[in-house]
């Protein structure tokens, strides 16, 4: 933070950064895992940034944890047992809890301290965590499945960018291990990084998931404050015959109204639909 503005720099991109004025630093700390930063801005709400990076903002983080959830939920027919790995300010599992279906809703956060500083300045997310069909563990996603087999019907893997305590999970054990901890027909969507930055690291991990899995397909959304504006999705089933593009199950219009501020089947279809640049990339992995 210099003259009042805070500035989102990091090596996986270089040469460009967000730039976000603040108002009031609401907290700062060292957890065992991360630099966890709390400010309120300008204009986009209570920030959340670890490692520099930010996590979400009170004003546009609906689109990210709608999407990243309702895609795969919406995708399979009667998601019941749902797992999040990491998602440590709730917003995911806020979402999760709007489908009747799911009957538990377990989230793996490694840092305990993202929960504590959530709970505290995003109520708003962390209103997930009140839910009684929630319940969390703390520590490693990677170690966590490990331990479960054929048990969740979707995960979604809510994790911050591949330098630091996420990267292992985006490597083709952890997609293993999501595989093995997935019930048939199940679903799983990953945080996928951005089209503009990141296209060898997407094609790479689309490669390894298309080994693994027999459906593999990738969305994207808008998220201003995210590097570039957007951020991607990583989906896969084990359902060979699944269009992960097409919602099996949808909400009314009212309905999506009620629920929703991003998300509704148009944009659910929509999301699927690839620029010729990253539609190739795709293809090619
Ligand atoms: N919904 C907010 C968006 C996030 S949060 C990512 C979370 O993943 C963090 O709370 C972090 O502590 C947690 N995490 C990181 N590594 C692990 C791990 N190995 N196991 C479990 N949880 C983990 C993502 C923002 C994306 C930013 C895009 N630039």
């Amino acid at each position: 933070i210099r003259n009042g503005w805070f500035t989102e720099s990091m090596t996986m991109w270089p040469g460009q950064a967000l730039t976000l004025e603040v108002e009031e630093i609401l907290h700062h700390e060292k957890s065992t895992f991360q630099d966890v930063l709390v400010f309120q801005s300008k204009s986009y709400g209570t920030v959340l940034v670890l490692d520099g990076v930010v996590q979400c903002t009170e004003r546009d983080e609906f689109t990210y944890q709608e999407m990243i959830t309702h895609l795969p939920l919406n995708s399979h027919p009667n998601p019941k047992r749902v797992l999040v790995i990491g998602g440590g300010d709730g917003g995911v599992v806020r979402e999760v809890v709007k489908h009747e279906s799911v009957e538990e809703v377990v989230q793996c956060e490694i840092d305990e301290v993202v929960i504590t500083v959530s709970k505290k300045y995003l109520p708003t997310l962390a209103i997930g965590y009140e839910h009684p069909k929630v319940s969390v563990h703390i520590g490693d996603g990677v170690k966590f499945l490990a331990n479960h087999s054929e048990e969740f019907d979707v995960i979604i893997t809510d994790s911050s960018d591949p330098v630091g305590p996420a990267e292992v999970l985006y490597q083709a054990s952890y997609y293993e291990l999501m595989f093995k901890a997935l019930r048939p027909g199940g679903i799983i969507c990953a945080q996928g990084e951005c089209q503009w930055l990141h296209l060898p690291l997407i094609k790479n991990v689309i490669t390894f998931a298309r080994r693994i899995y027999p459906t593999v397909a990738y969305a994207y959304s808008s998220v201003p404050t995210y590097p570039s504006g957007q951020i991607g999705f990583i989906l896969c089933s084990k359902d060979p015959k699944a269009n992960l593009a097409e919602p099996l199950r949808s909400w009314s219009e009212a309905d999506e109204e009620r629920l929703c501020r991003y998300y509704n089947a148009q944009m659910h279809r929509a999301a699927f639909m690839l620029p010729q640049f990253t539609k190739t990339a795709v293809n090619e992995a």
